[in-house]
C-alpha cells in the first residue's frame, strides 16, 4: 500500500497542478515586481511586465536570478514580505564571497514542513515511527527542515544534528530510531562505527533520507546493506527552500518535484534556452507559493535531467533524476570535462570504501589529478606488490571512465578524515 502524506496534491493529475501553477506564477510575478525593486529593475531591464506572465508558458519570458543577484542584493535586496512577518533566517554554508541569507515566514515554514512530510511519508514514515534527524541543525536547512518534516507526519523526532557519532548510536539503540536522515557521507560513518561497536544487531532502522550532497547508486547499494534500509534521495536548496524542494519515492528512480509550490526547468546553462523534456541541463526553479523569498527562475547550477514518464508509486509530481554534480563542480582537467560523482562510481563498484579526496594540480603547466582512496582492513594486510597492483588496475578503470590519466594512492584504513557533513571531495589546487 501506498502512502501519501498530500494525495490531492501528489497524485492530481497535470492539468489540476497545471492550473494552480499558472495562478500562483501570475499571482507571485506580479507581487514580487509591485514590491521589490530588485525584481522591478530586472523585469524592466527585460521589457517584460506582470501582465506577460499569464500561465507556465509565459515563464520563459522572465530574467534568471543567480547567485550574483543574490549576492549583489544581500540581505535584504530580494525580501518579498515586510520583515516583521518573517520568522527564521536560514543561510548557505557558501565558501566564497557574501554568504546567501534566506527568509521565512511562518506559511512559508508550514508549506515547507509539509513537502519534508512528503518526503518522510514517501519513505514509509508513520506516527509509529522514530525519525533520527542527523543534519546538522542551525543556519544549515537540513536539521530543521526534516525536523519539521518529521513532527508534521506525527513521527517521534530525534533532533540530534550532527557530530558525536557514538551517542547517536547510542540513542538510535536506545530508543530504537527506524529512519535515519543525514547526508550519504555521514551514513558511512555511522555505518562503519555501528560495525566496529559491534551494534548492527541492535539497530531498528528501516529507511535513509540522504541528501545535501551528490551520492552514487554504488553509495546507496552500500549503505542499504550495511545499515539494513532502504535508502531514499532528497534534494533542496537553502536559496528555494532546503531540503524537500524534490523526495524519492519507493521507485528510486528520481525525486518527485514539489511542482504545486517550485516549477522545474532544464535550461541549456551556455545559452540560457529552454530544452524539452528528458535533455540534460542546468536545472532551474521558480518558487510560486513562497511569501518572503520567492525566487523567479533561480539557475542552480545542478545538472539534471527531469522526467514525466508515470511512475508505479501512483504521484504524478514531475520527477528529476540524481543530480549528475553541479556546474561549478565540474572539473576540466587537460580539457576533459571529470565529474567527482564519476570518480565515485569506480572506487565504490571497486569494492573501495568511499573514503577519497580528489586532488588537482598543475605542474609544469599541465594539469595533474589524483585520486587518494582509503583501502578497507583486508586490502590493507595484502603486501606491498599487491597493493601497487591494485592502484595500477584502478587507474586502468579510472582512464576507461574518464578518459584521461589519474593517479591512485590507496591509503592505509581510518587514516582519513571522516565527513559528519557535507563531505570535502575535490581539493583544487590550482585554485589556490
Ligand atoms: O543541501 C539542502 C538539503 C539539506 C538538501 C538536506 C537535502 C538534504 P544547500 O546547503 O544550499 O542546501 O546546498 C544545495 O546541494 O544545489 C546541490 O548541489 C546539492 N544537493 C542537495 N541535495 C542533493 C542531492 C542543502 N540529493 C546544493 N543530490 C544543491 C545531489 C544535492 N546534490
Amino acid at each position: 500500500m501506498q502512502n501519501y502524506h498530500q494525495p490531492e496534491i501528489e497524485c492530481a493529475s497535470p492539468e489540476e497542478i497545471r492550473k494552480i501553477q499558472d495562478e500562483r506564477l501570475a499571482a507571485t510575478v506580479k507581487r514580487v515586481y509591485d514590491n521589490v525593486p530588485y525584481y522591478k529593475k530586472l523585469m524592466d531591464d527585460k521589457g517584460v511586465t506582470p501582465g506577460d506572465v499569464k500561465s507556465v508558458d509565459d515563464l520563459y519570458k522572465l530574467p534568471f536570478v543567480s547567485k550574483s543577484d543574490l549576492r549583489d542584493a544581500y540581505p535584504y535586496g530580494l525580501l518579498a514580505a515586510p520583515l516583521s512577518d518573517c520568522v527564521r533566517i536560514h543561510s548557505t554554508s557558501g565558501t566564497t564571497g557574501k554568504r546567501v541569507v534566506a527568509f521565512y515566514t511562518q506559511n512559508d515554514i508550514n508549506l515547507w514542513d509539509d513537502c519534508c512530510a512528503r518526503a518522510i511519508v514517501a519513505a514509509g514514515g508513520t506516527t509509529d515511527d522514530v525519525v533520527h534527524v542527523s543534519y546538522g541543525y542551525g543556519l544549515f536547512t537540513g536539521g530543521m527542515g526534516l525536523h519539521g518534516g518529521a513532527q508534521r507526519a506525527g513521527c517521534l523526532t530525534l533532533p540530534m544534528s550532527s557530530g558525536n557519532t557514538e551517542r547517536q548510536i547510542q540513542f538510535m539503540t536506545d530508543l530504537g530510531s527506524t529512519i535515519l536522515c543525514c547526508t550519504p557521507s555521514y551514513a558511512e560513518y555511522l555505518a562503519e562505527t555501528i560495525q566496529e561497536m559491534g551494534l548492527r544487531d541492535q539497530i531498528r532502522l528501516k529507511a535513509g533520507i540522504f541528501g545535501a550532497e551528490a551520492w552514487s547508486e554504488e553509495m546507496r547499494e552500500r549503505l542499504e546493506a550495511n545499515l539494513g534500509i532502504k535508502a531514499y534521495d532528497i534534494y533542496g536548496l537553502t536559496e528555494i527552500i532546503g531540503p524537500g524542494v524534490s523526495f524519492e519515492c519507493s521507485e528510486q528512480t528520481g525525486m518527485h518535484v514539489n511542482e504545486d509550490h517550485f516549477i522545474p526547468e532544464i535550461i541549456n546553462p551556455e545559452t540560457g534556452e529552454v530544452l524539452p523534456e528528458g535533455e540534460k541541463g542546468e536545472l532551474v526553479f521558480t518558487c510560486i507559493s513562497k511569501e518572503a523569498f520567492p525566487l523567479l527562475r533561480y539557475r542552480t547550477r545542478d545538472i539534471c535531467i527531469l522526467s514525466r514518464k508515470k511512475c508505479a508509486c501512483g504521484r504524478t509530481l514531475i520527477k528529476m533524476a540524481k543530480p549528475m554534480g553541479r556546474s561549478d563542480d565540474m572539473l576540466i582537467i587537460r580539457g576533459v570535462n571529470v565529474f567527482p560523482s564519476q570518480i565515485e562510481t569506480v572506487l565504490l563498484a571497486y569494492g573501495l570504501s568511499a573514503n577519497y579526496q580528489i586532488i588537482v594540480d598543475r605542474i609544469n603547466h599541465s594539469d595533474t589529478l589524483e585520486v587518494c582512496v582509503e583501502m578497507n582492513p583486508e586490502m590493507f594486510s595484502d603486501s606491498v606488490k599487491v597493493i601497487e597492483s591494485r592502484e595500477k588496475e584502478l587507474m586502468e578503470k579510472l582512464k576507461n571512465m574518464l578518459g584521461i590519466a589519474a593517479k591512485v594512492t590507496l591509503k592505509a584504513p581510518k587514516s582519513m578524515s571522516r565527513s559528519e557533513g557535507k563531505a570535502v571531495r575535490v581539493i583544487d589546487k590550482r585554485k589556490i
